[in-house]
């Protein structure tokens, strides 16, 4: 007998809701759907009539709740900030004690405490769950990271459990069903309780920080191939392919090696990467990230510098007026016999860049789960990275396995296999650094990783000069280094003791 009510109601039917929807649906889920739009939910509902849950098309608020069981589960997918707020609040007076409002959007993770402390008074439970994988994650397996009321994910489980991408148990190597939106058989789901109110968005926005700087060290290795070597995209599509058989094996290289490989739909002849405008859009994660990361006072300089990439991409008109007044080197030519060599040492600037990258946004949470009161576990946030998301990896493996190895590992750089790897790539690392320099070829998280490595291995850096600097002019004070920690000292500048110039 089909079930009259349904087990979970979705809100906003843009591109993510749909295909949450839908994914829900497969697994055997009755789902009821609303969107403002009236239309684009008849659309939707006409448009996908058999599926194993059933899709319920609702006209009115009302009528969506009225069409859930209870304790209702209830999914908003629309843009964060204001439209969610708007969402909630049409329909809390409708919601009876300990129903669920779940959040799937990119919510800023203050927000998202915000908002469970307001609902929780108001006798409501909330979730506010990262969902990554774009479309094709949403709708066939995305990488799920809720956070929030415990007894309210309890409930939220199976479902999140279902439609989560799935790993390998042992090798954490993403599974797939038989066929798309066949349900996987067996393995990880990509989802867990990440910790209490905002920690599953806080997680999400440092996913996608660390997505930004994947995205911006694929893209100086390609410039660097394109500007020193003189690769054309084709051939540059088959080395990425290559990478993808090794340690760099991940969905954004591989899909870098297809879009390299892309002709341009409106002339065959041409590479489609070179009819590309070269300016970069953004929503704001990296942005937050980055700030958080400078509110927090912990270094994530890769970070930043990919959210820096993209403003910089952005002033076309001004860097093409800039290209001709200002001079950079000539391009010294790299002799074939060394292109080999160039080439393995780019993909390790590119591995050591990434390695730092995720130890800059390991960093930001641990920091993060002090100040906010979480208890986050960094082997099972990179294991539900795994499959689903946009920064799955292999390499995302090797991080669980660190952590598996000291859960209170201080920065993943510390660990014997990321320690081991940088060592032994790093003559690589630093000469495409210096030649990228050389020849005037932009790198910036390639070189600032290799400043914040260089840094963070530093015994003593030169802030002891910054410091004294600091108590000359604001009598900042500084500590002495013969002296214990915590004890302050200033001089009243210029220092009586100071050596005078003998005339
Ligand atoms: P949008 O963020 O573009 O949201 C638009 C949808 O929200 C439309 O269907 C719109 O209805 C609906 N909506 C409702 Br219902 N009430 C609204 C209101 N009061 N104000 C504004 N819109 C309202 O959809 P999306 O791109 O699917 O993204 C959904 C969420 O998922 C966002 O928070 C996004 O950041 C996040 N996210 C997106 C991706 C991605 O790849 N796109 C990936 C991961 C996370 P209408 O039809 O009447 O305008």
């Amino acid at each position: 007998m089909a079930k009259e009510l349904s087990d979970i109601g979705l809100i906003g039917l843009a591109v993510m809701g749909q295909n949450l929807a839908l994914n829900i649906a497969d697994h055997g889920f009755k789902i009821s759907v609303f969107n403002r739009t009236t239309a684009k939910t008849d659309k939707f509902v006409a448009e996908n009539p058999s599926n194993p849950g059933g899709l319920v098309g609702t006209k009115t608020v009302k009528a969506f709740v009225k069409s859930l069981a209870k304790p209702r589960k209830i999914i908003i997918l629309v843009q964060a900030g204001r439209a969610t707020d708007a969402v909630i609040d049409g329909l809390v007076p409708l919601l009876d004690q300990d129903d669920i409002i779940i959040d799937g959007g990119n919510a800023l993770w203050t927000d998202t405490i915000r908002r469970e402390k307001d609902l929780k008074a108001k006798g409501l439970r909330f979730i506010g769950s990262g969902v990554s994988g774009g479309e094709e994650g949403a709708r066939f397996g995305p990488s799920l990271m809720p956070g929030g009321d415990k007894s309210a994910w309890k409930e939220l489980k199976p479902i999140w459990n279902a439609i989560a991408a799935k790993v390998d148990r042992k090798t954490g190597r993403p599974l797939e069903g038989a066929a798309p939106g066949k349900p996987v058989k067996g393995g990880v789901p990509c989802t867990t309780h990440i910790g209490d109110n905002g920690a599953g968005h806080y997680v999400k926005m440092v996913h996608n920080g660390i997505e930004y700087g994947d995205m911006q060290m694929i893209c100086e290795a390609y410039a660097l191939m394109q500007g020193i070597l003189g690769i054309k995209p084709k051939e540059m599509g088959e080395i990425f392919t290559q990478w993808n058989a090794g340690a760099l094996d991940s969905y954004l290289i591989e899909i870098t090696a297809d879009i390299l490989k892309q002709n341009d739909p409106t002339n065959k002849r041409k590479a489609f990467v070179d009819v590309v405008l070269d300016t970069a859009g953004q929503k704001g994660t990296g942005k937050w990230t980055s700030t958080n990361a400078l509110d927090m006072g912990v270094p994530a300089p890769t970070i930043a510098e990919s959210v820096f990439a993209r403003c910089i991409s952005a002033i076309k008109e001004e860097r093409v007026a800039a290209s001709k007044l200002l001079k950079g080197p000539k391009i010294k030519k790299t002799p074939a016999a060394k292109k080999k060599a160039l080439i393995e040492a780019i993909r390790d600037a590119l591995y050591c860049s990434k390695i730092c990258s995720y130890a800059q946004g390991f960093q930001l949470m641990r920091e993060a789960q002090k100040e906010y009161d979480w208890k986050l576990n960094f082997g099972q946030i990179a294991q539900i990275w795994r499959g689903g998301c946009i920064i799955r990896a292999a390499f995302l493996q090797k991080i669980t396995e660190a952590y598996a190895r000291d859960p209170k590992l201080a920065n993943l750089l510390l660990d014997p296999y990321f320690n081991k790897t940088v060592k032994k790539a790093q003559d690589n690392w630093r000469k495409v650094v210096a030649l990228a320099a050389e020849c005037g070829v932009p790198a910036p998280t390639f070189s600032s990783s290799l400043a914040y490595y260089d840094s963070y291995r530093s015994a003593r850096l030169p802030a002891n000069l910054l410091q004294a600097q600091r108590d000359y002019f604001g009598a900042h004070t500084y500590e002495r280094v013969d002296q214990k920690r915590g004890k302050f000292y200033h001089i009243d500048w210029p220092d009586p003791a100071r050596p005078q110039l003998e005339m």
